[in-house]
């Protein structure tokens, strides 16, 4: 089928997306109350294991040299552990997890000076839950991509945009999509809001989980990348290991029926309640489980003076990738899944 063909029984869009046109008008983030995540899922890295990180990280010269980068992740790993009470790792892993964890205090540099050290601390503390990887078709390939606002993209639903980005997972289009991601805070806004919210099937009625569960919704892939691909899908299922998988990302959503679209907008009005609204601080790292929560950001403005909000973000499998699915060009990078047709609001 020809990449921008669309298949005949999905024409449906959500009515909230349907009525605004403005999609930044979808649910307002901007209201909602700024959550402070429990202590329970708030880590925060003593000083001399922040300082011991740190020397870690200056000994793995490229984080892409997979052996020594295994060993390093190892020790960090080690060291994350030994340090406290809480081991985010196992937190993040347990059916009962929060959707997220929080690790304050890791030892992020300015960018400008020292290279590549925040890639390599991001990749290092992801590893601890599984294979940092990326799309090939994704930007230029990177497997540790930067968001921080971009001159003319202000309105666009992608990280560098500065509009409310609404609640999506990351790339609900592919069954390839990632585990966890973890976005690593280089340079803080105070006035810029995160927030994460876990799916719970416990809060929708029997008819509109039903419905969810079909694979009646095309969801297509978002501008970054370069191929536009869409899969057939449901939008809640269940993962082998009983866990939830939830693909939502209505914007790029197309609904093989009005029912369907209205069971969508169900899920969408249940998620302002009960989401946790985070403000990044520079050497935060947020982890989020994108098989389980959905997440969203708050609206901003940007100075365009270098010294805007910048983080770092990394996707995880915890699965070794499948021979087919993996590109030929790197180990760490996923080949692009097959297109069925690309929806559109
Ligand atoms: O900027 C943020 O806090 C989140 C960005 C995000 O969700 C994304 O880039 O997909
Ligand atoms: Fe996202």
């Amino acid at each position: 089928m020809p990449v921008n063909a669309m298949p005949a029984e999905f024409s449906y869009t959500s009515d909230l997306c349907a009525r605004n046109g403005m999609p930044q008008r979808w649910i307002d983030v901007s209201q909602l109350a700024t959550v402070r995540p429990g202590a329970e899922v708030v880590f925060e890295l003593p000083a001399g294991e922040r300082a011991r990180l740190s020397a870690l990280l200056g000994e793995l010269d490229d984080p892409y040299d997979e052996l020594r980068f295994a060993e390093l992740v190892a020790q960090s790993h080690a060291l994350l552990e030994r340090t406290g009470a809480f081991d985010p790792v196992r937190a993040i892993r347990s059916p009962l997890n929060a959707g997220f964890y929080l690790l304050r205090n890791l030892p992020v540099c300015d960018p400008a000076s020292r290279g590549a050290t925040n890639e390599r601390l991001l990749l290092m503390a992801a590893a601890a839950l599984g294979s940092p990887f990326g799309f090939e078709a994704w930007h230029r390939s990177e497997i540790v991509h930067s968001i921080e606002p971009k001159q003319g993209a202000a309105d666009q639903q992608l990280g560098d945009g500065n509009v409310e980005l609404l609640w999506h997972v990351e790339d609900a289009h592919t069954a390839l999509a990632p585990d966890y991601f973890a976005l690593l805070c280089v340079r803080a806004d105070p006035a810029v809001r995160t927030f994460v919210r876990k799916i719970d099937v416990r809060e929708l009625d029997a008819s509109t989980l039903q419905r969810l569960s079909e694979e009646s919704f095309l969801i297509g892939a978002d501008e970054s990348f370069r191929e536009r691909s869409a899969e057939r899908a449901a939008v809640l299922s269940y993962r082998p290991d009983g866990g939830l998988a939830v693909r939502y990302d209505p914007l790029y959503t197309t609904c093989a029926s009005p029912e369907h679209a209205a069971a969508l907008d169900v899920l969408t009005s249940c998620l302002a309640d009960g989401a946790t609204g985070i403000v990044l601080e520079a050497g935060d790292m947020l982890v989020v489980d994108n098989r389980a929560a959905v997440h969203s950001r708050s609206s901003y403005t940007p100075r365009f003076d270098g010294r805007d909000r910048l983080l770092r973000k990394v996707f995880i499998r915890t699965e070794p990738l499948a021979a087919h699915d993996a590109a030929s060009s790197s180990p760490f990078l996923v080949a692009a899944p097959a297109a069925e047709g690309i929806p559109s609001c």
